[in-house]
């Protein structure tokens, strides 16, 4: 019996040894000191023995019990230590290691040319007007003093929703002023950018849904001369401040008089160069003094109250600006071309 304890504690030695987890060193437990173990069943047949043996065998059976456990407390702790060191190497950060490289975006021109325009009428004491793009006949022509025959107003010119002959995509984000002049008080200055649409077949020039960026004031004794000076004053910000203005007589419905607006070419100065076809001068906006049939909608005293309004293609001055000869590279979302106006 004493040669087999110490076999049993030779074995329980050598399995400890290799005990490499809390868990193996708990099946070592049971296996030899839990209540069907090895030591413990050797303990139990202690009965059998002579009363000369019984107490020299069980001094040695507790001998090898204590050094057994011992032996597991020691294991534990060096297996608890083990497996510390092991989880804090696999948490380590090798911050040495090549990141991942996020590509990062960049703002659209549309959306750059729109912002270069909104801080300058901003830095002017302008608001920022928005609305809805999808609008009724009332907001787009009919409050506009746009004429019942009016050709913008065809099918063929506007996008009409289907089976709704009074619901249409505006056109020009004019609506937005009509609804500014009938919810807010006066004096309005305000800018209102903004997506339009029109039943375009694109080409080079041409896109059925562009951006437009059209402006009105209303206030007392308000003149042509303070459309051209406010004019002016945009475009020598936006161009540069060698940049002159033109305005010819021309005419839109919704104001009265009308006149187109050039401004000098920012690429040559005005000798003539590919940017302005030789002409020197850049058509850049439409304008003029608020028509009263405008003002009316509003119930603005017109006699009392008067107002200038214009508006420009963000697409077209991002071109002129850009050098950019087509507009549809505008919308093919191409992130070469997109990349270079960061
Ligand atoms: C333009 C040209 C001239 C314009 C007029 C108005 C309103 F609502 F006040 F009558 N808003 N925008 C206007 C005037 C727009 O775009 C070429």
């Amino acid at each position: 019996m004493q040669n087999q304890l110490k076999e049993i504690l030779e074995n329980a030695k050598k399995n400890i040894a290799e005990a490499s987890s809390k868990e193996d060193i708990e099946k070592i437990r049971v296996e030899y000191l839990g209540k069907k173990g090895q030591l413990t069943s050797i303990l139990k047949s202690m009965g059998k023995l002579s009363k000369e043996e019984r107490p020299v065998v069980g001094k040695v059976a507790n001998e090898v019990r204590e050094n057994i456990e011992e032996m597991i407390a020691k294991a534990g702790t060096a297996v608890k230590a083990k497996e510390q060191e092991m989880r804090t190497k696999a948490e380590t950060l090798d911050v040495t290691v090549p990141g991942t490289e996020r590509k990062l975006g960049a703002k659209h021109p549309i959306s750059v040319t729109i912002d270069e325009i909104t801080k300058i009428f901003m830095s002017m004491g302008f608001s920022v007007a928005d609305g809805p793009e999808v609008e009724t006949v009332f907001y787009n022509f009919d409050a506009l003093n746009a004429p019942q025959n009016h050709p913008s107003r065809d099918l063929t010119d506007t996008f009409y929703i289907e089976d709704q002959e009074d619901v249409l995509l505006r056109t020009q984000t004019s609506p937005v002023q009509i609804r500014t002049i009938l919810k807010e008080d006066l004096p309005i200055k305000i800018i209102s950018p903004g997506r339009c649409f029109r039943c375009d077949t694109p080409d080079a020039t041409h896109s059925p849904m562009f951006h437009q960026v059209e402006g009105l004031v209303v206030d007392e004794g308000i003149t042509m001369s303070d459309l051209k000076g406010t004019l002016d004053a945009f475009v020598k910000r936006l161009f540069g401040p060698e940049t002159r203005t033109k305005l010819r007589p021309h005419h839109f419905p919704f104001t009265e008089p009308s006149a187109e607006v050039d401004v000098s070419c920012f690429k040559c100065g005005g000798k003539g160069c590919s940017v302005c076809k030789g002409s020197g001068w850049i058509e850049i906006l439409g304008a003029g003094l608020v028509h009263p049939n405008v003002l009316k909608v509003g119930g603005i005293d017109t006699e009392k109250y008067s107002g200038f309004a214009f508006g420009m293609g963000v697409e077209r001055v991002a071109m002129l600006k850009y050098e950019i000869d087509d507009i549809r590279l505008l919308y093919e979302n191409d992130m070469r071309f997109i990349e270079q106006f960061k």
